[in-house]
């Protein structure tokens, strides 16, 4: 399987002059939840804390009630009461071909009808290995694992044990998943509810993570140089997607590059996000700098757990039950899973895929970007290859102290503005959207016409 032609491109325009930037603090729209949804979460919050099973589900943020979706199709989900919305979640990213394509579910059940999982080794994970160390070039081996968590958990466990050293260098805004060591400024839902910094993680491990400003390559070498010969790893989102979508600076990862090889410390991208959705391979393959590890996880999978760590077979070497490094799962390389994840690598690897859901995806970009323009609200919009992102905000969005500063309250009137209008985008500032090649030109034309609506009660 090989996709020749992934020209990703990043683009974030410079923000529109605004004709007034009045900032107004609009009152509380009412929860778009309908009354199914309603109860649905009633009874949830009996049983589950919160009512969800990952944070960021629950809204939170919007002081609303989330929905309770019922099936998706395509571009759309459909919630409990019957309405529909244009999906820009996408599952949080995996979904880069849609919901419930064919070709997947097809698979997925000739595969369940010869069992759903053996703990024991199967063709299919070998082939998928293949197909991530042909588009990765870096992975040299590949070990499969069940969610991004997990692959982060991993590679940092292996990088320590290949070093011999204890540190971690993180940035601030970036989230790795939720193992101890990486729940220290962190992003994604750690941002949203505003706890960076998760209790019940022990002040002695901790202590190990240092985290610096996004896009700030002198911070990381202060922080190597005051660390000197301490620190294991570096581990970055190439392009930031639990802050939003933040774009790295020219340089930034090719600064990384050269003070990990000169400090001995490990580069660790993680691509959980990026991996197969902003190229085929991942940020890496766009940007042109190797890492010594990556992290996979998201689109491997097409909807299904698969997470995957891997990179020079030095390291991988150090894993069990070659070398002491443990790691293990019973769930790793599930078959039913990994049928999932091969059939939606061959529908992305088809010719001219990225190319052409990044031109579409840049066409929704440019239309939002000239209407915000138009009524004079400030937006920052972020495209890399099919994720995207924009800011309320004047000035250009570089870290977390940028994103952060944004204007929340407008972006809450925009985001229930949308899903007032059958737009469903993530229920947070801090997170990236996503597009699918499932999306179609009316889906683009729908969410700009929810957007002018949106953006009008925005500016008023
Ligand atoms: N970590 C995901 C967002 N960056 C959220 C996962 C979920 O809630 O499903």
């Amino acid at each position: 399987m090989s996709q020749p032609d992934s020209p990703a491109a990043a683009t974030q325009a410079p923000a529109p002059t605004p004709a007034a930037a009045t900032i107004s603090t609009p009152a509380p729209a009412p929860t778009p939840a309908g009354p199914l949804s309603r109860a649905a979460h009633a009874a949830a919050s009996a049983v589950i804390p919160g009512g969800v099973n990952s944070p960021v589900r629950a809204w939170k943020r919007l002081g609303g009630n989330p929905l309770t979706i019922a099936r998706g199709k395509g571009s759309r989900i459909w919630d409990l009461d019957g309405k529909s919305y244009i999906d820009y979640v996408l599952s949080w990213g995996p979904l880069i071909v849609g919901h419930a394509h064919p070709a997947v579910v097809g698979a997925v059940r000739r595969t369940a009808r010869d069992g759903l999982g053996f703990g024991a080794p199967t063709l299919a994970e070998t082939e998928i290995c293949e197909v991530i160390r042909s588009a990765l070039p870096a992975m040299e081996q590949v070990r499969l694992v069940s969610s991004g968590t997990e692959a982060v958990m991993s590679a940092l466990r292996l990088a320590r044990a290949a070093t011999g050293r204890d540190l971690v260098i993180k940035c601030d805004g970036c989230y790795h998943g939720h193992s101890d060591p990486l729940l220290v400024a962190a992003g994604s839902g750690c941002a949203t509810l505003n706890t960076p910094d998760s209790s019940g993680v022990p002040a002695a491990i901790a202590a190990h993570t240092l985290s610096v400003p996004y896009n700030d390559a002198a911070a990381v070498e202060r922080a190597l140089t005051a660390h000197r010969g301490r620190v294991a790893a570096v581990i970055v989102e190439p392009v930031a997607g639990n802050m939003g979508l933040v774009l790295p600076k020219p340089g930034w990862l090719d600064a990384l590059r050269r003070l990990c090889t000169e400090h001995g410390t490990l580069l660790i991208f993680d691509e959980v996000m990026t991996g197969f959705r902003v190229a085929w391979g991942g940020w890496q393959t766009v940007c042109g700098v190797t890492p010594d590890l990556t992290c996979l996880g998201k689109v491997i999978g097409g909807g299904l757990p698969v997470a995957a760590y891997g990179g020079r077979r030095d390291l991988m070497s150090h894993l069990a039950p070659i070398g002491a490094c443990y790691q293990a799962g019973t769930l790793s390389g599930n078959p039913v899973a990994v049928a999932a994840g091969l059939a939606t690598l061959k529908l992305c690897a088809s010719k001219g895929f990225y190319a052409k859901q990044q031109a579409a995806l840049a066409k929704l970009a440019a239309g939002l970007r000239q209407l915000a323009a138009r009524r004079g609200v400030p937006i920052q919009i972020s495209q890399a290859g099919t994720m995207w992102g924009f800011y309320f905000s004047e000035r250009p969005v570089v870290d977390w102290t940028t994103a952060a500063a944004s204007n929340q309250e407008r972006w809450r009137t925009f985001f229930l503005g949308m899903i007032n209008r059958g737009v469903y985008l993530a229920p947070s500032p801090f997170e990236a959207a996503f597009w699918s090649s499932a999306h179609r030109r009316g889906d683009v034309s729908a969410t700009l016409a929810a957007a002018a609506e949106a953006l009008e009660e925005c500016s008023s």
